[in-house]
C-alpha cells in the first residue's frame, strides 16, 4: 500500500538525520504525516470491508511517573497531525461506579480489597463497548492507566495475581502498553504524595514489583527519568509505528492472553 511505504520511508529518513535537520524538516514531516493519516482514514471510510481501525494505546507506571503529562502531549501531537484521537483515563470518575472508586481513593469510604478491585474492573467493563466502537470507527484511544494498574495495585495488597486478572479477561487488549519506568524513590521526589490512599512509598515499592510480573510482548519500557520532551519523542515513535499497524488492519484482541 503506497501510504504505508510513504510512512516507512519518512520514519527511516527521520531517524537518520541530525536534531537540527529534524527541527528544520519538522513542518515538512508533520505535513507528510498529516497527508498520510488523511489518506488512510479516507481509504478506510471508502472501503466498508477494510479492517483499518484506531489504536488502543495504554500508559502505565507508578504514581507520578508522568502518565497524565505524556497522555495530553501525545493527544495534542496526534490531533495536530489530523488524526482522530481521544484521551481516556481509568478510573473514569464520572460514572456512578467511578464515584464510588473516587470516594474510596480519597479515604471517604472503606471497602473490602476484593470489592474495590471488582469496582475498578467494572469501571472498565462499563466503557468496553464504547471503546470497541471508537476503535473500529478509526479513533485512536490514549488511555491513562488500564487493567495493569488494576492488577498491580490489588496484588500489591496481597491478593492473588491470577484472581486479580480474572475479571479483566475479555476486555480489549492494548496494542501497545507504554510503561514509564521510574524508581518509587525518584517518583516520590516529584512531590504531591499524601492526598490519596495508595500514595505511600512503601506501597509503591510493592506496586513496582507487581508491575514487573505483568510485562508482555505489548510492553514498551520508557525511562521516565529523562526530560519530558525526550520521553515525549520516544513515545511518539512507538505510537506512530503502532497506528500504522492498526490502520493496516491488525485485529483487535482480548485480555488476558499472556
Ligand atoms: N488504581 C487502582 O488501584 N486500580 C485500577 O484499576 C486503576 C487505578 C485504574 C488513581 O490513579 C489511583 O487508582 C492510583 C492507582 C489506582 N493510585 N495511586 N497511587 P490516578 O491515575 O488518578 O492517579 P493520578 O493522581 O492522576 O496520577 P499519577 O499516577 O499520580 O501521576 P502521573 O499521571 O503518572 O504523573 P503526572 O501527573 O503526569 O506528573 C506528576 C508530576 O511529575 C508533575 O508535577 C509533572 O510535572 C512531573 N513530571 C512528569 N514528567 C516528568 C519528568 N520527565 N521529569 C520531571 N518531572 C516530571
Ligand atoms: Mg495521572
Amino acid at each position: 500500500m503506497p501510504a504505508i511505504s510513504l510512512s516507512n520511508s519518512i520514519f527511516r529518513s527521520f531517524r537518520r538525520i541530525s536534531p537540527n535537520q529534524a527541527l528544520n524538516s519538522h513542518f515538512g514531516l508533520k505535513f507528510a504525516l498529516k497527508c498520510m493519516f488523511k489518506y488512510m482514514e479516507n481509504h478506510h471510510s471508502n472501503n466498508s470491508k477494510s479492517d483499518s481501525r484506531g489504536a488502543l494505546i495504554v500508559l502505565e507506571g507508578l504514581d507520578r511517573c508522568g502518565k497524565t503529562s505524556q497522555t495530553s502531549r501525545l493527544v495534542s501531537f496526534l490531533e495536530g497531525l489530523g488524526h482522530s484521537v481521544e484521551s481516556w483515563r481509568f478510573p473514569d470518575r464520572t460514572t456512578g461506579v467511578g464515584q464510588m472508586i473516587s470516594s474510596y481513593l480519597s479515604n471517604e469510604s472503606q471497602l473490602d480489597d476484593r470489592a474495590i478491585h471488582l469496582l475498578f474492573s467494572a469501571n472498565r467493563w462499563e466503557k468496553r463497548s464504547l471503546m470497541e466502537d471508537k476503535l473500529r470507527s478509526g479513533t485512536t484511544l490514549i488511555v491513562d492507566r488500564y487493567s495493569y494498574s488494576g492488577v498491580a495495585f490489588s496484588s500489591a495488597k496481597g491478593l492473588d495475581i491470577e484472581w486479580c486478572k480474572a475479571p479483566e479477561i475479555g476486555l480489549l487488549a492494548p496494542d501497545v502498553v507504554v510503561y514509564l519506568e521510574i524508581s518509587p524513590e525518584k517518583a516520590a521526589e516529584r512531590g504531591g504524595y499524601g492526598a490519596e490512599r495508595y500514595e505511600k512509598l512503601e506501597f509503591q515499592k510493592k506496586v513496582a514489583q507487581s508491575y514487573n510480573m505483568l510485562f508482555d510482548a505489548s510492553w514498551k519500557i520508557v525511562d521516565a527519568t529523562l526530560p519530558i520532551e525526550d520521553i515525549e519523542k520516544r513515545i511518539r515513535e512507538i505510537v506512530l509505528d503502532c497506528l500504522i499497524t492498526c490502520q493496516k488492519g491488525k485485529s483487535l484482541s482480548q485480555l488476558w492472553s499472556c
